[in-house]
């Protein structure tokens, strides 16, 4: 009688994690997206994957002042380089890339500022991250896309602000 309550006890100290732990994960995520409003990078619009040169804005890509120390990159990846290949801003600013591919499956990691994208044919993402400390930050392509898949990076120089 007295094993079979402790088996029973034992089969209780499983169970209750194995409940507990999912919905616990479960009630951050609703907390994270509903709450604090944090999404993943995702597509933000569309656009026709063989004509992004006559498209506004990747027909000119390029930084944009848009506001008192906001800025805007509109960046296309193709292989193997970025355009820009290299973004100037002042320190304490707040960048939004906006990008897309040309050609085939390409990424945005500029690891340090927490920015990371998939830029993919025929998709518009976005990615907001603020840059506080001078310096410079490699932008790398984190999608394998070919064979010099390696030599596709560019740097963002973070200026001192004056
Ligand atoms: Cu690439």
């Amino acid at each position: 009688m007295r094993r079979s309550t402790t088996v029973y006890l034992w089969e209780l100290a499983w169970i209750l994690p194995s409940i507990a732990i999912p919905v616990g994960m479960l009630a951050a995520l609703t907390v994270t997206a509903f709450g604090a409003g944090i999404h993943l990078p995702s597509q933000e619009s569309r656009i026709v994957p063989t004509k992004v040169d006559q498209t506004p804005p990747f027909d000119a890509p390029g930084v944009r002042e848009v506001g008192p120390g906001r800025y805007e990159v509109v960046l296309t990846a193709q292989i193997w380089s970025f355009a820009p290949n290299e973004v100037r801003v002042p320190a304490g600013s707040t960048v939004t890339f906006v990008g897309t591919s040309k050609d085939v499956v390409h990424g945005l990691l500029i690891a340090p500022a927490k920015a990371n994208v998939m830029l993919l044919p025929g998709q518009v993402a976005r990615v907001t991250t603020r840059f506080d400390t001078p310096g410079e930050y490699p932008m790398l392509c984190h999608e394998y896309c070919g064979i010099a898949h390696h030599t596709m990076w560019g740097r963002l120089i973070v200026e001192p602000a004056s």
